[in-house]
């Protein structure tokens, strides 16, 4: 038997996918309240030739998608309001999520702009406590970013999305190992990552509609069929998915920030806060064996107008003392303290790897 080839699901891995609901939109509707509640469609002109890149749920109700021409997305819904894009804005919360992201694991694999894997196996040994992590970075997005995300939680990759898709938008979904096999049963193939059109069509010609049609073919006959990606398909079939979470290796700067309950005015509890966060982060950079000689701290004032200070060094900072002055000083090139302080960031930047004593560094990151 084919099925008997496969591995056991492995219940150790613990994997999210995490995806921002209706992302260009909701910023949007965020950022002009007067669109929240109506259908809103972001991208081309209705009487261009462009197209949607996505559109609110309210507009999503009259049929409208992404990548439909919006010629076409007019024609539905006349009364939807067309807007363009604004990539910086969009870019900038991406960063923001990615921050909240690595404060709960340095295993995040950003797939787009809204979307990433991360796997938190290290820090839940039970799935109840890795939905618990996936309800607090929900939590910590929305806190930050006034939007919502989906999360999926799963022992593997095709499952967490799967699961991130179920319940959106706001969605939160645990699938459990034993409930992934029978769930992909359900699934029309349409629904699985990674099966564009052209491998719809054809698996809809060889009369596979669904996933428990897929369990039932045999893996020789997949991988006739469609090659490597026939064995994939078998895998993915019986909930079976190894592909690890690969984190962007090349980043360019690591950093940590957050939101105060209520806005701060004392300078003393500033610098104690950003002390906190730099050595958190500076914690995880000697986790991944870098040294940094770039600091540069962000300020969010009362009315969310946003600042930033940035200081380099000529050679890495070595510890978290070596650091303070920095912050004090920087914090000083600020309003904060004549104004009120609703966040606080650090991040350091020109990264390197510390070369053996007494050699030249040739690796450097930036
Ligand atoms: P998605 O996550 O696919 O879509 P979404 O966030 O708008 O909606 P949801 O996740 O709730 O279903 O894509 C993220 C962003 O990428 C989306 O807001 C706009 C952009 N995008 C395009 O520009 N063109 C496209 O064809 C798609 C699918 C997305
Ligand atoms: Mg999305």
């Amino acid at each position: 038997m084919a099925q008997d080839q496969l591995p056991a699901p492995n219940t150790a891995r613990k994997i999210l996918h995490i995806d921002l609901d209706a992302f260009y939109a909701a910023v949007e509707q965020r950022d002009f309240p007067e669109l929240r509640g109506r259908p809103v469609v972001v991208g081309g002109a209705p009487n261009s030739r462009g197209v949607v890149a996505t559109c609110s749920y309210e507009a999503r109700a009259f049929g409208i998608r992404s990548a439909m021409p919006a010629s076409q997305a007019y024609r539905l819904c006349p009364e939807a309001v067309f807007v363009q894009p604004r990539f910086e804005v969009y870019r900038a919360i991406s960063l923001e999520m990615r921050a909240i992201f690595l404060e709960f694991t340095e295993l995040v694999e950003p797939v787009s702009l809204d979307e990433a894997y991360l796997d938190v196996s290290a820090r839940s040994l039970s799935f109840d406590s890795a939905l618990g992590i996936a309800r607090e970075i929900k939590r910590r997005i929305r806190e930050t970013t006034g939007l919502t995300a989906s999360a999926g939680v799963s022992y593997n990759k095709f499952l967490a999305k799967i699961a991130s898709d179920r319940n959106k938008p706001d969605g939160l979904c645990l699938i459990l190992p034993e409930q992934g096999r029978n769930l992909v049963a359900d699934l029309p193939i349409r629904a699985f990552h990674g099966i564009g059109r052209a491998t719809e069509a054809k698996l809809r010609a060889l009369g596979i509609e669904r996933g428990r049609d897929l369990q039932r073919w045999p893996l020789a006959r997949l991988i006739r069929q469609f090659g490597k990606a026939g064995e994939h398909y078998h895998r993915i079939a019986h909930g079976i998915d190894e592909r690890p979470v690969l984190p962007n290796r090349s980043r360019k700067s690591w950093g940590a920030e957050t939101t105060f309950p209520t806005d701060l005015s004392d300078k003393a509890e500033m610098i104690a806060s950003l002390a906190r966060l730099a050595e958190e982060v500076l914690r995880r950079l000697a986790r991944q064996g870098l040294e940094a000689r770039g600091l540069t701290i962000k300020v969010k004032y009362d009315n969310f107008q946003q600042v930033t200070r940035t200081r380099t060094l000529d050679h890495p900072f070595r510890d978290l003392r070596e650091v303070l002055p920095h912050l004090a000083e920087l914090l000083d090139r600020t309003a904060a303290g004549t104004r009120k302080v609703r966040l606080l960031g650090v991040s350091f930047s020109s990264l390197e790897r510390p070369s053996p004593a007494g050699q030249l560094d040739l690796f450097t990151l930036d």
